[in-house]
C-alpha cells in the first residue's frame, strides 16, 4: 500500500472513530503535582501560574488570553537528552534540535499496575519485561515503552502522587538493568505515570537515576506523568509525544496522544 493510501485511510479512521485518540496528558495548572527534590541537593521547579491578560474586558474587549509561568519539567512532560549531564554532548539533544521523526511511534504498554498498587517501590526488572514480551510480543526498535502503574489516579492530590515519607518518595520505576535492556532493543524512549521517569528511590541506585542517566547518555527520550494508559492496549497503539520547540530546551510539557484501534 502506498503511503498516501495509508494516510487517507488513517484520515477516514480518525473521522469515523475507528481509531480513537486517547489523551495521555494530565491537566496543567497550579494544582499539577511537581517534583520535590531534597533541599540540600537542588532548587525545585516553581509552582505553575496561569495569569489572565484579558477576558473580553478593558484589557482586551474582544478576546481572552493568558500567560503562563511553567517549568520545562512540569506535569505530563518530555525529557530531552540535554536534561542530564550524560546527554550534554548531543547537539540534537535539545527540544529544538531533536529529530521529530522519532516522536511518533508504536507504544508498548507494560501493565504492572497491580504490582505497583501492592508495592509502591515496585522496580521493573528484565525478567518482568521478558515475561511481558513472551505474552504480548517483542519490543521493537524505534518504539516507545511505558510502564502502566495507574499512578495518574493519584494526580489530583500532590501528596498521594509524590507518596513521600521520611525515607523519600515511594513510586515505581525501572531498574538500571532494564533501562539498558530496552536501550539495546533500540527504543526511542521510556515513559512513566509518576512524577519522573525514575523510581522514587532511584537516587540511591547505580548509576543514580538510571533512567535519566542511561536514556539520555544514549540519546533516548523520557516521558513523565503520563495519564490514561489504562485505556491503551499492550501493543497496537501509536504514541505521539512532542515537546515545544524551546530554544536549548531540556524538556517540555506535552499533550501526549495515543492512536488506538477500536474493536
Ligand atoms: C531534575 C532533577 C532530578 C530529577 C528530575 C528533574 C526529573 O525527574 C525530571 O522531571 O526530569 S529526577
Ligand atoms: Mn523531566
Amino acid at each position: 500500500m502506498s503511503s498516501a493510501n495509508v494516510l487517507s485511510q488513517l484520515a477516514e479512521m480518525l473521522g469515523s472513530g475507528g481509531i480513537e485518540v486517547v489523551d495521555c496528558s494530565g491537566t496543567l495548572g497550579p494544582d499539577t503535582p511537581l517534583l520535590k527534590l531534597p533541599p540540600e541537593l537542588a532548587v525545585d521547579t516553581p509552582k505553575i501560574e496561569i495569569h489572565k491578560i484579558s477576558e473580553y474586558d478593558k484589557d482586551g474587549p474582544f478576546w481572552a488570553w493568558n500567560w503562563l509561568k511553567v517549568g520545562e519539567h512540569s506535569g505530563t512532560h518530555f525529557d530531552a537528552p540535554h536534561h542530564w549531564i550524560t546527554g550534554k554532548d548531543y547537539p540534537d539533544g535539545y527540544t529544538d534540535t531533536l529529530d521529530v521523526q522519532r516522536l511518533i511511534a508504536p507504544v508498548n504498554v507494560l501493565d504492572f499496575s497491580k504490582e505497583c498498587a501492592e508495592n509502591h517501590d515496585f522496580l521493573l526488572t528484565i525478567d518482568h519485561v521478558k515475561a511481558w514480551e513472551a505474552e504480548h510480543g517483542e519490543i521493537g526498535e524505534g518504539e516507545w515503552v511505558v510502564l502502566r502503574s495507574d499512578w495518574d489516579k493519584r494526580a489530583d492530590d500532590e501528596a498521594r502522587f509524590l507518596n513521600a515519607d521520611e525515607n523519600g518518595p515511594h513510586t515505581p520505576g525501572p531498574t538500571a538493568e532494564v533501562v539498558t535492556y530496552l536501550i539495546d532493543k533500540g527504543i526511542v524512549g521510556w515513559g512513566s505515570q509518576c512524577i519522573g521517569t525514575d523510581a522514587g528511590l532511584a537516587g540511591g541506585m547505580e548509576p543514580p537515576f538510571p533512567a535519566h542517566n542511561l536514556l539520555h547518555k544514549n540519546n533516548r527520550f523520557g516521558l513523565a506523568s503520563l495519564a490514561n494508559l489504562d485505556k491503551l492496549p499492550p501493543k497496537g497503539a501509536i504514541l505521539i509525544a512532542a515537546p515545544l520547540k524551546i530554544v536549548n530546551g531540556t524538556g517540555s510539557p506535552i499533550r501526549a496522544l495515543a492512536l488506538v484501534p477500536k474493536g
